[in-house]
């Protein structure tokens, strides 16, 4: 099976009882009087009044399912996508409603907005705030990445951290979080009160906040005015009409595995080969340099996408009843730890925490090759909506009003994590297995891979 028709048959089981119709703001937007050329993929809408499933649009199809109402499923299809499924002879429809970025909403920052915004926090805090870019995307652009930390020109000997955004451009919530984090450690930080939390953590950690590895996206999917629903990168793809390559499965652990497609019009084609981006090139490029004396500096991570109010932990590669069975390449402590720091999360923000596999399988992904190539406790948020029943239809383009509550609710989580960063293992009440001495068969299986000793 596609891994995008996987994706959706486990949506099923998710969305056996179907959502209710809820209106989405969008719903009061006019076309505008010029008109801005449509993007390939729409919104379609398909009646299910004649027992129309998920599994039958999208057996040979892969479509994504954008929303569930009562009596009909919105999906976001290509043209081709599209007519397939009118060859098929369903019944659909074109959504009326484009998202029109300037009249759904002015507070989303653009790529420009977020670059004078971290240029001008990093000049305003130059004491905790030091500003670089990890490369640049297809397009040039730089990925931008701010390190905050006490002392923050000096490498210090403390746990570090690496949080992500905008994998997937049209996730643009997730460009808010980062921001919102920067703003967090920025302007609560305050020297004189050393007990304060945030002061505590930026002066015993080092957090790396990666606004955006998928600026180019980004910008591509509001270049017109109007929402293109946008995934992928815009590399483009030699002998094919399509553009992009979905930076989450082109991370190199397990690259190449199910779970990805290797067609390049797919949305979630793995590339040409690993790290064949420019931008998961300049990660992993990244955290490889994190490699100090032998060990991996960063001890937890959080990647953010939208949407499913989910955490997830590697892997997502294994498949089927696979998934969450022992497997040679984690020892259970990890999965263990995991599994808590993920629960304790979760409990701080009331989304569902689970393995990645247990959602779909996916391989390529940044979690997988966090944790597969450098033991990294690392985990894929999906951001607010929730994708079940009661949940608003308003999928990767929430109004800005939600802005601030959803960034706001992964407070707690984010400093939780970073508490747990200087040993991870003491959540399982093994604080031992932190020290290099530590050493049984588990652990030593490890050792020729991160050599974390
Ligand atoms: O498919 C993805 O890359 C992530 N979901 S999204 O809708 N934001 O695209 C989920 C990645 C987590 N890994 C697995 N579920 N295996
Ligand atoms: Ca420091
Ligand atoms: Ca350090
Ligand atoms: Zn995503």
């Amino acid at each position: 099976m596609r891994s995008a028709t996987r994706t959706v048959c486990v949506l099923i089981l998710l969305f056996i009882i179907l959502a209710p119709l809820t209106t989405g703001p969008w719903h009061n937007v006019e076309a505008q009087s010029e008109s801005p050329p449509l993007p390939d993929i729409q919104r379609y809408r398909i009646e299910t009044a004649n027992n129309v499933t998920t599994q039958q649009l999208t057996t040979d199809i892969a479509v994504t399912i954008d929303h569930i109402g009562p009596d009909y499923i919105d999906i976001l299809a290509a043209s081709s996508e599209r007519d397939a499924l009118l060859a098929q002879g369903f019944d659909i429809q074109l959504s009326p409603r484009p998202l029109i970025f300037s009249q759904v909403d002015q507070t989303y920052q653009t790529y420009d907005e977020m670059v004078a915004n971290i240029q001008q926090v990093a000049q305003t805090y130059p004491a905790i705030v030091q500003l670089s870019s990890i490369g640049t995307s297809y397009e040039g652009r730089p990925l931008w990445m701010a390190k905050i930390s006490d002392n923050v020109t000096t490498d210090e000997a403390e746990p570090e951290a690496l949080f992500i955004g905008q994998y997937h451009a049209r996730e643009i919530l997730t460009v808010e979080m980062m921001l919102y984090l920067l703003d967090m450690f920025t302007r609560e930080y305050d020297p004189t009160t050393p007990d304060n939390e945030i002061t505590q953590l930026v002066n015993t950690r080092e957090i790396y906040l990666l606004f955006s590895v998928n600026p180019d996206g980004g910008v591509h999917d509001i270049a017109s005015g109007i929402y293109q629903y946008w995934r992928k990168n815009r590399q483009p793809n030699e002998g094919f009409g399509c553009i992009g390559t979905d930076p989450n499965r082109n991370h190199s652990y397990r690259w190449g595995g199910t779970g990805a497609s290797v067609s390049p019009c797919d949305n979630t084609y793995r590339g040409t080969g690993p790290a064949s981006t420019p931008e998961i090139t300049a990660v992993q490029n990244f955290v490889n340099s994190r490699m100090v004396s032998g060990r991996q500096q960063i001890e937890v991570a959080i990647s953010f996408h939208t949407y499913g109010e989910l955490i997830l932990w590697p892997y997502g590669y294994q498949s089927g009843t696979a998934c969450g069975t022992p497997i040679t390449d984690m020892p259970a402590d990890d999965l263990a730890v995991l599994q808590t720091m993920g629960e304790a999360m979760a409990a701080t923000n009331g989304y569902t925490p689970q393995q990645s596999c247990k959602l779909y399988t996916t391989s390529g992904d940044f979690v997988d090759w966090a944790y597969g190539a450098h033991r990294i406790f690392a985990y894929t948020f999906e951001m607010h909506p929730c994708f079940t029943t009661g949940c608003p239809g308003y999928g990767f383009y929430p109004p800005g009003s939600v802005i601030a509550t959803e960034t706001a609710r992964n407070r707690k989580a984010i400093l939780y994590l970073l508490q747990q960063a200087d040993c991870p293992y003491a959540t399982i009440d093994k604080p031992d297995r932190c020290n290099a001495s530590s050493a049984d068969d588990e652990w030593q299986l490890w050792l020729p891979i991160i050599q974390k000793a």
